[in-house]
Formats: structure tokens, sequence, C-alpha cells
């Protein structure tokens, strides 16, 4: 980071001596995992800006705005409709949880044997470690496991914490139930802002995140060529920062590097050898900083062309209809949206099963890894099924549990090299 933030870290609350713990991990973690990838599209350039600056200057721009009586509000789901809190003149964080810190803390309120996401979080906000949680007014969370679900009643004492109930099953009268939740959102987010959303303003907002989920749709669609053009690893970092960054300047960014790579394309450049196993990996959220598998994967010589992952597709296939009238029609066009993402937590998810087989035959996937976070229920359990269907659309599947630890990383190369190898013969 070029100039220093401590001033800034120190006056919203956070633990400086704990946060550099953590801000000495990063660097070196990203030299090894990003800066080591040749042959790189100049336009990640940006994004390799924004990581060097991840506490700096984004949170700078955070603290401006809440300084101007902006408010943040802070998400730990794809549930979480963005449109609403941008329409109200509020900013929306994804917050990541991605790496194991402030465990001892977390494990004062938590069981030892929860998933690593919800230890994170917890580990992050009783550690003061995040400048983004920090900078947060309030954070919206929802009942997807219980796990999470449970942690957030916790976490409500160290911050306003507004509860979503998201459905666990996809009927008519789970609909209508999500539908009054996302209204019941609206008019949270207004009274917390103090600002009216109208018609013009979640217009816009659509229109906004809407531009956003197109130009991640155009760089997966670029990922469909053999060779395709860019790695799965800085594709799953462009998705990470897409959870944070300013709306605009994200999307022109990432639309300049799209224009880039449709150049690479036609000249037939690509990240890896046309003849690189092309993997899918899905599963559980990898929040940044957790590169894990995907840099296993790509240094065992494949090449990831999709995530079938809430850091990847779930968050940004499926666009929010621009043509509704009147605000009503919109929370009605963004309820709908967000229901049709395939979280573990529905039963039945016959959506994810479908999307995965239809995935694999759209980007001429060899294999697809299953990632899960430890602990788990939902995922984990849900393998199986995702197993039994692969196999009977005759798709290569492994199936990896891990956490944020490095210990195992050994032993999982050793399984991904063998997966890859059996691809190869087949
Ligand atoms: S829509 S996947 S972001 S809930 S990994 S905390 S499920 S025990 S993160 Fe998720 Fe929303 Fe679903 Fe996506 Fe629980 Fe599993 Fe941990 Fe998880």
């Amino acid at each position: 980071m070029a100039k220093d933030y401590r001033q800034m870290w120190e006056s919203i609350g956070v633990d400086l001596e704990a946060h550099d713990k953590l801000l000495n991990v990063l660097p070196p973690t990203y030299g090894q995992v990003y800066m080591s990838q040749e042959n790189r599209p100049e336009g990640m350039e940006y994004f390799d800006f924004v990581i060097s600056e991840v506490h700096g200057l984004r949170i700078q721009e955070l603290q401006e705005h809440k300084a101007a009586g902006g408010k943040v509000i802070g998400a730990f789901c794809v549930f979480v409709p963005e449109e609403i809190v941008r329409a109200a003149g509020g900013i929306c964080v994804g917050l990541c949880s991605g790496v194991e810190i402030g465990a001892a803390k977390a494990e004062k309120v938590l069981p030892r044997n929860i998933c690593p996401l919800i230890k994170s979080f917890m580990g992050f906000k009783l550690g003061k470690v995040c400048p983004y949680f920090e900078s947060c007014d309030m954070v919206v969370g929802e009942t997807t496991c219980d796990g999470k679900k449970k942690a957030f009643e916790i976490l409500n004492d160290y911050v306003p914490v507004h509860m979503m109930e998201t459905p666990q099953m996809k009927r008519e009268k789970d609909k209508q139930l999500w539908r009054s939740e996302v209204q019941d959102f609206l008019v949270k987010v207004e009274e917390f802002t103090g600002s009216k959303v109208t018609d013009t303003s979640l217009r816009q907002s659509i229109k906004d995140i809407n531009g956003k989920r197109r130009a991640l749709l155009r760089l997966s669609e670029l990922r469909k060529n053999i060779p395709t053009p860019i790695s799965g690893k800085d594709c799953l970092l462009i998705e990470q920062i897409a959870m944070y960054d300013d709306v605009p300047r994200f999307t022109a960014q990432l639309n300049a590097l799209c224009d880039e790579l449709e150049v690479r394309v036609k000249e037939g450049k690509g990240f890896a050898e046309p003849a690189a196993p092309r993997i899918i990996v899905t599963g559980t959220p990898m929040a940044l900083p957790n590169w894990k598998i995907p840099h296993i994967i790509e240094t065992s010589g494949a090449v990831i062309v999709a995530e079938e992952l809430c850091t990847g597709l779930r968050y940004f296939e499926n666009l929010v209809p621009e043509e509704a009238e009147n605000t009503g029609q919109m929370v009605e066009d963004i309820a709908s949206r967000y229901l049709n993402i395939n979280c573990a937590c529905f039963t039945p998810n016959e959506g994810r099963m479908e999307k995965l087989v239809n995935l694999a035959k759209e980007y001429k996937a060899d294999g697809i890894i299953h990632c899960s976070l430890a602990f788990c229920d939902p995922y984990l359990v849900e393998a199986n099924r995702v197993e039994n269907i692969l196999k009977e659309n005759d798709i290569p599947m492994l199936k990896i549990e891990t956490d944020y630890g490095q210990e195992d990383s050994g032993q999982i190369k050793t399984r991904v090299e063998a997966f890859l190898e059996m691809i190869d013969k087949k």
C-alpha cells in the first residue's frame, strides 16, 4: 500500500496489531498465487491494484461516503439484494471471511467444529481485524444454514444485524414469503439510510447492478473458448472483488479487460495449452483470500473455466428485468431473480444438478471438482447427489472437503493430479 492508512484504521476501531498480522500474510500469498502466473492479460493490473489497496483506498472511499451521511451495509450471502441498498444511496459490501483469523476469540462463542467461514467472520468481528466490517453501519444476515443463522444472533451484540428469512424451498408460498422479506428489507433500508427508494432510483440501481452482472457474464462467455484466454484464478479474483468494489468503476474496468480478452481469443492466445484439462469448480463460496484449491488445480496443469459458486456464477447469472414501471413490480422482479439462486440450503435443489450438467457441456469441461468447506452440512450432503447425477451423465467428479489451513495442500494436490491423469486417459 502506497500510503500509510494506520490513522484511518485506528479511527474506525481496527485492532492495529491483529490487522498487521493479517496484512503480513496477504501480500506474500498474493505474490505466490497471482504474480507467479505467466502471460496474464494487461487488464489484470487494475485488479492487482485493487488488492494492493484492499484495506486502503476502498476503505477511504467508504469513510468519505459515511462522512457525507451515507451508510455502509455488509452482507455475507448472495441473497442480499444489493439493488435496494444502492437505490437508497447506501453502499453494499460483501464481507469476505476467507481466512482463518481470530479463531481463538471466535471459539469463545462458537463451537470448535463449525464451518470455517462462520468462524472467520466471527473472529474478524470479535478481533476487530477487518476495516470493512468496522465500516459497516449494519449487517444483513439470512436464515440459510443453521450455523450462520445462529451466529448472526451473536453478531447482533456487536453490530446491528437485519435478518432476512430466506426460504428453504421454492414453492409458491415460499416465493410469497421471500417477496415480503425483500419488501421489508426495502422499508428497513429506507429507515436506516433516511433515503426514500423511488421508482427512478430503483430502476437505475437495477440497471447498474445488471451492468456489473453483464460484464461478469461477458467474462464467463469468453472462457468458453479453447484455449480459454484467462486463468480461473484471475477470474475468481475478479468475482471476489465484484462484491465490494465501486460498481460503475468495476464494470468499466472489467469490460476493458474483456475487450482485451476478445483480441486474445481472435489471436488464439490462451492462458494454458489448448489440450489442458478444463475444470469447473462447484461448492461452497471461496471468499477472499481463499485461493487454495484453484491454485492447486491450475498449478497441476489444468485450467478452471467456470465457478458454480456464490463467488462465481451464482452471484451474477440471471438479470433483473429492467422494464418494470413501479417499485412494487421491481421488488417482485428482484425477489424472483434472487430466488433462482441454487444454494444447497434449498430442498430439493434440482436446479443446481441441471445447471452443472449444462455447464459441463457449455464450457466443454472435462471434469468437475466439488469443493466444500469442512462442517458445511448442506454442501457436503448434497455432494453425493451431485456425484450421482454427474456419473449418470458421464462427467468425472472429484470431491474435496477442506478448510482455510494449508496443512492438507500436499494431499489435495496429489488427489487433484490423480484426477487430472484419470481424465486425460478417458
Ligand atoms: S447462497 S452458499 S452465500 S448461504 S459454507 S456458512 S452454507 S456452513 S455460505 Fe452461502 Fe448464501 Fe448459500 Fe451462497 Fe453455511 Fe456452508 Fe458455511 Fe455457507
